[in-house]
């Protein structure tokens, strides 16, 4: 049965689907670990209160977020996954690593899920420095994970709809 999502501003007039038929991959970047780790913990937790079993719920860490694309790309290859979802933190430093990181990950999961024909959600905090990303992780701007989770719930109800 569909809920009501509640916290989220962006979210709250929104019906999140039930999450209980559908299998996902969580892919996290080690990266900024104390970040990435309370985005994680927000999609997990949120699609677990959706309904996504345990066992229907996997995760797997990568290196860095430039490792997001081909860590999903493994996850849906090789696994029975209806929706993957993709957490990482890029953090401005003082040289163009940032862009060539952010214009990487955006592309690659885009490219991702017309290649598998399966939602690949862009959960990368991409912040001048850590306090913006604090804040996007659990603070005052939310958790962007529980965001994800919930794009990732509603573009798999959608395609199973349109199968
Ligand atoms: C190298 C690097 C830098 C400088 N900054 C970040 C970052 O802020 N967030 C992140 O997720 N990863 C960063 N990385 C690592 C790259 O994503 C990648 O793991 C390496 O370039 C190896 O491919």
């Amino acid at each position: 049965m569909a809920t009501q999502l509640k916290n989220l501003s962006d979210f709250s007039n929104v019906t999140i689907p039930d999450a209980s038929p559908y299998r996902f991959a969580i892919v996290v970047a080690q990266w900024n670990a104390e970040i990435t780790n309370a985005l994680l913990t927000g999609a997990y937790n949120f699609l677990q209160n959706k309904g996504a079993l345990e066992e229907n719920i996997l995760v797997i860490e990568v290196p860095g977020s430039f490792e997001l694309t081909s860590g999903a790309d493994m996850a849906l290859t090789s696994q029975k996954i209806d929706a993957v979802i993709c957490l990482g933190c890029v953090i401005q430093g003082e040289t163009r690593h940032f862009d060539f990181i952010c214009n990487a990950v955006a592309n690659g999961i885009t490219q991702l899920a017309i290649k598998h024909g399966k939602p690949a959600i862009f959960g990368v905090l991409t912040t001048d420095n850590q306090e913006q990303a604090q804040d996007r992780a659990g603070g005052k701007h939310g958790n962007k994970g529980e965001e994800a989770a919930a794009t990732a719930i509603q573009m798999a109800d959608l395609k199973n709809r349109l199968n």
